[in-house]
């Protein structure tokens, strides 16, 4: 009897923490609220199945006690149960899989009228590119990279003499715009994740990955790298400032290009 009620409390328990728990999603900030979906889905069909299981363990205890005389019967096989319990189980599963599939072929769906803006990982420290005034981001590759080129941009590559270069900064995007994030490492794994955008995906040395969102409301939001590449991973932070565009390309005109970086001298961008 005690064993029943604590295995009663633990499901009550668990609902509880569930419902009250602070650990909860910080409010969405883009057009991901698929995800949401697709992780409460799993939290509702794992949290029931676990409070059945549990409830029907409690329920044993009670009903199938020791009591002097009564013998159990044994039963090893139950062509009905085990088949109900297979198709019960294979709905279950499928109705977690499935969701995600879908969400995930959206994800990786780049818009038309998306802006790409490239993020580069680096121990232990973002670095961004947007297009400049054409448009468009010109090649890069790691074996470009130098002390005036950190981004490794193709020095050969017109379309990337304009490119805007934000190092160790902010990022800054318009609200309600979509934009393509190319992501890029120079050295290890690393994961460009914006807990408030649901997004984030690893960034894989010597490929570009992507996924896109849409910034749904203006703010300043964390930016955290989420996957282990070395010592300095705790501080791979960042932050993400999604403004108005008015706001935005004001920001925008006061970063540097590729080619200022290249020629400092020349134009005087840096001191
Ligand atoms: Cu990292």
């Amino acid at each position: 009897m005690p064993i029943a009620i604590v295995l009663a409390l633990v499901v009550v328990g668990s609902v509880l923490f569930h419902l009250l728990s602070p650990w909860w999603f910080t409010p969405i900030a883009s057009n991901w609220g698929y995800i949401d979906d697709t992780v409460n889905i799993t939290f509702w069909i794992t949290g029931a199945v676990f409070a059945a299981v549990v409830l029907f363990l409690a329920y044993c205890l009670l009903r199938f006690r020791h009591r002097p005389g009564r013998r159990a019967a044994y039963e090893p096989e139950n062509k009905r149960l085990e088949t109900w319990l297979a198709i019960g189980t294979a709905i279950g599963v499928a109705a977690m899989l499935a969701p995600g599939l879908v969400v995930w072929a959206r994800f990786i769906r780049v818009p038309a009228d998306a802006t790409s803006v490239e993020v580069v990982g680096q121990q232990w420290q973002w670095a961004y590119r947007l297009p400049g005034k054409d448009g468009k981001l010109g090649a890069a590759d790691t074996r470009d990279v130098s002390d005036t080129n950190p981004l490794g941009i193709d020095p050969n590559d017109p379309r990337g003499r304009d490119d805007i270069i934000v190092q160790g900064g902010e990022l800054h995007l318009p609200v309600g715009k979509p934009v393509a994030l190319l992501l890029r490492s120079l050295d290890a794994v690393h994961d460009f994740f914006v807990p408030e955008f649901r997004a984030k995906m690893d960034m894989i040395p010597g490929s570009v990955t992507y996924y896109w969102l849409t910034p749904t409301r203006t703010g300043s939001f964390e930016v955290l790298c989420a996957e282990l590449c070395g010592v300095g991973h705790p501080y791979m932070r960042g932050t993400v400032v999604v403004e108005p565009e008015a706001d935005y390309q004001a920001w925008l005109a006061q970063q540097q290009t590729f080619e200022q970086m290249q020629a400092p001298a020349k134009t005087g961008a840096l001191p």
